[in-house]
């Protein structure tokens, strides 16, 4: 393949049509660019007459959501690729398939998953998704357990983990979520009407210790390979299925860090309810869905990765220790608090938002909702080391919701 450029719809068509068995010689492929993420080209080719089609993603050397002037590793592209294909062996089902990674091209083609929703979109109409606490249970407790160095080689973690230093993806991380919302940084967006709540963060002492905790971890706890970016936008649903996609941030780093990310989005959704939903029992009945979900989604991972660690666990003295299970649990409980907190408020203030709340039209309905989140957001953050379980952060939303 050629050096790397962004193709254009009829180059992504002619790549296609050199991919073994997928469509025929004189197929008339028709190719839509689809990317309405923050970094990426994603064209979707199709061929109408026989109904298959396949994604093509293209990183681009810099941020599309800033510009040209906010470079950005084509590296990316590599990471999220081998990311995707050990998240598929050791979460089958719950991936995409990769049909191919061009390295020059910096160029992952995949399954289609058109017939799935984008989670985010699925959950602002509304939808329910019965089987998704189920799913991402597992794609957490799978990924995490067995690329951790309680399940998986500690010398070969370490080797592994040289595959996945993601230093630029990090620094985004490090700046968007952990840094900018706290101080009146340039790269801060939010609307004027909530300018209270921004000058509120940055001038909170108690806070920011808390954040800058959470932090640190980030910054230095290699425990396991994460998703790294694992909210509603990067998960493809169906009420049958679940597929996550898009680990371009996938780095080692703490495991609460992914179980906090799928947390907060569904709290970024129960905030906005007042903008979706017709009535208020609408609103109150979806909420109850979304908290359900939040606690199914960390009880079932908590007794999934307990049960993977006592048939497959590694190390003899985490095994054996008196109180060592139990006190890791609960160190993640906490850790999957506050990083969610974290990542609330840096939806609102922060540079990167969500369809959630900043698509509500009202503008009164969305500033409650950027204030609710914001309120949900803080006490997450500032109760994040005293949480012993998930009630107690369902507790905080609701008392939240009822202010
Ligand atoms: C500049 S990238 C902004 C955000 O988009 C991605 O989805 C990550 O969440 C990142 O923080
Ligand atoms: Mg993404």
């Amino acid at each position: 393949m050629s050096t790397y450029h962004p193709l254009s719809e009829a180059e992504a068509i002619e790549i296609a049509r050199t991919l073994e068995g997928v469509f025929a010689p004189d197929a008339k492929l028709v190719s839509r660019e689809i990317g309405d993420g923050n970094l990426n080209l994603v064209f979707h080719i199709s061929d109408p007459a026989t109904g298959r089609s396949i994604i093509m993603k293209q990183a681009l050397p810099y941020a599309k959501v800033v510009g040209e002037s906010w470079p950005l590793t084509l590296d990316r592209a590599r990471i999220e690729s081998e990311a995707l294909m050990l998240e598929g062996k050791l979460a089958p089902g719950l991936v995409p398939t990769v049909y191919l990674y061009d390295k020059e091209l910096a160029l992952t083609v995949m399954e289609d998953l058109s017939d799935h929703v984008i989670m985010r979109q699925g959950l602002m109409n509304g939808g329910r998704y019965p089987q998704f606490a189920e799913h991402i249970s597992t794609f957490l407790a799978q990924t995490l357990f067995f690329t951790s160095d309680l399940g998986h080689n500690q010398q070969e973690k370490k080797l592994r983990s040289a595959g996945f230093i993601n230093p630029e993806l990090c620094k985004i991380t490090e700046d968007l979520i952990f840094d900018h919302p706290f101080t009146d940084a340039d790269t801060n967006n939010f609307e004027p009407a909530i300018r209270d709540e921004a000058e509120a963060l940055w001038n909170d002492g108690a806070l920011h210790l808390e954040v800058a905790l959470l932090r640190e971890k980030f910054l230095t706890h290699s425990q396991a390979l994460l998703h790294g970016d694992l909210h509603t936008g990067s998960i493809f649903i169906t009420p049958e299925s679940t597929k996550v996609i898009d680990p371009e941030f996938a780095y080692f780093g703490p495991m609460g860090f992914d179980i906090g990310a799928v947390i907060a989005n569904l709290l970024l959704n129960f905030a906005a309810r007042e903008g979706w939903d017709k009535t208020a029992a609408d609103r109150d009945a979806y909420r109850a869905y979304l908290l359900k979900t939040v606690r199914d989604v960390w009880t079932k991972f908590e007794a999934k990765f307990i049960a993977l660690w006592n048939e497959h666990g590694v190390d003899r003295l985490a095994a054996a220790a008196p109180g060592y299970k139990e006190n890791y649990m609960r160190r993640l409980l906490q850790d999957t608090v506050g990083f969610a907190g974290c990542k609330m408020v840096r939806r609102i203030v922060g540079l990167a938002h969500v369809a959630d709340i900043d698509k509500i039209q009202d503008a009164a309905v969305r500033e409650r909702a950027q204030r609710l989140a914001l309120e949900i957001g803080k006490t997450l953050i500032k109760t994040n080391r005293s949480a012993f379980s998930i009630n107690q952060l369902i507790d905080a939303v609701e008392t939240a919701a009822a202010k």
